[in-house]
């Protein structure tokens, strides 16, 4: 199968007619955007305030963090981890380029709730959960004097601090490139990365097909832009491992863009732009967008509300459960039974 990009020249005002003759190739890339009138500059704060270094200058590695989520900090690994279950794995990266910030969201949990909050979100929805890759640790709690170790289950996040600048970094197709030459490509792996990189007026972006052809397909990269334009609220992470947030409104998105979804043939396709295809709309998006009763779809082209708003195919003819001869999310080469 050949990947391509569909070239598309403006990505924020974008949604106008599609170029003649553009769709030739059967991969293309959808976005998340941040709402019409929410952009800002959104320049990186290079400084991060929250890596502490101790006397010898070496990172303090048992302290808690400021805003950790759980007593304990969960261990960083630049590696893929043993997996715990064989099968198909929805592997997770927090990759961040070289000067942007590193802010510990995988140690202080941040990232843990995130990935959990969208599972809790999808066994709302669906009879169904995304098969994470996970991994097991020891902690010893500090405040009791005794060696009592327990053990501790959390999604495998990989840490990546790349070489690759901010603007190296803000597509799928070079987060891709990325994540492949440091092997990050296994056969049974997914990879939803959260990237610390600012991509404007996109909040994510991932691999999907224009094919409508039911049956398997696996986009393999999808992206989430954590510095990106302020409306994307791309920062505003679920707050425990239940409740998902605006983070996971663009991460859940790009997930199941890497299934297929939206089909080119689904009743509220978006065809209203060739940089809006894949996802449901009905109406002409930028002029008002909160209007669209697919707005509340976490298939709608903007962010707009948070995940715990947000509602999965509910009239079940677009994309999951639909009664059409095209592909399906239920079939989703990532979902298990709950
Ligand atoms: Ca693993
Ligand atoms: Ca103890
Ligand atoms: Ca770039
Ligand atoms: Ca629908």
């Amino acid at each position: 199968m050949k990947r391509a990009l569909l070239l598309i020249p403006a990505l924020l005002t974008g949604l106008a007619a599609a170029p003649s003759g553009a769709v030739s190739q059967d991969l293309a890339v959808a976005r998340t955007f941040a709402p019409p009138g929410s952009l800002d500059d959104g320049h990186l704060a290079i400084a991060s305030a929250l890596t502490r270094l101790d006397a010898q200058g070496e990172i303090a590695s048992d302290d808690p963090l400021p805003g950790q989520r759980y007593p304990w900090r969960i261990p960083r690994s630049s590696a893929d981890r043993p997996d715990e279950r064989s099968g198909r794995l929805l592997h997770f990266v927090y990759l961040v380029p070289a000067g942007a910030p590193d802010d510990q969201f995988d140690e202080k949990g941040i990232l843990e709730d995130s990935a959990r909050s969208m599972n809790a979100w999808m066994r709302q929805q669906t009879p169904k959960q995304w098969r994470l890759d996970t991994f097991t640790f020891e902690w010893d709690d500090p405040e009791t004097i005794e060696e009592d170790p327990i053990s501790i289950n959390a999604v495998d996040f990989t840490f990546i601090r790349s070489t690759k600048s901010d603007d190296q970094l803000d597509s799928v197709s070079e987060v891709e490139a990325e994540l492949i030459a440091l092997g990050f490509n296994q056969s049974n792996k997914r990879y939803l990365s959260y990237v610390a990189a600012n991509a404007g007026g996109v909040c994510g972006d991932a691999w999907w097909t224009l094919s409508p052809q039911a049956g398997a397909f696996d986009g393999k990269y999808s992206d989430v832009y954590l510095y990106s334009s302020s409306g994307c609220r791309a920062r505003d992470f679920a707050p425990n491992a239940t409740q998902p947030f605006f983070t996971e409104t663009i991460a859940m998105q790009e997930m199941i863009h890497n299934d297929g979804a939206v089909p080119m043939s689904a009743p509220h396709n978006c065809l209203v732009s060739l940089l809006a295809y894949g996802h449901v709309c009905t109406g002409p998006l930028n002029v008002t967008p909160n209007l669209d009763p697919e707005s509340t779809d976490v298939m709608f082209p903007y962010v707009g509300l948070p995940l715990n708003q947000k509602f999965l195919d509910q009239d079940r003819l677009d994309y999951y459960g639909h009664p059409f001869p095209t592909r399906d999310l239920e079939q989703g080469l990532y979902l298990e039974n709950a």
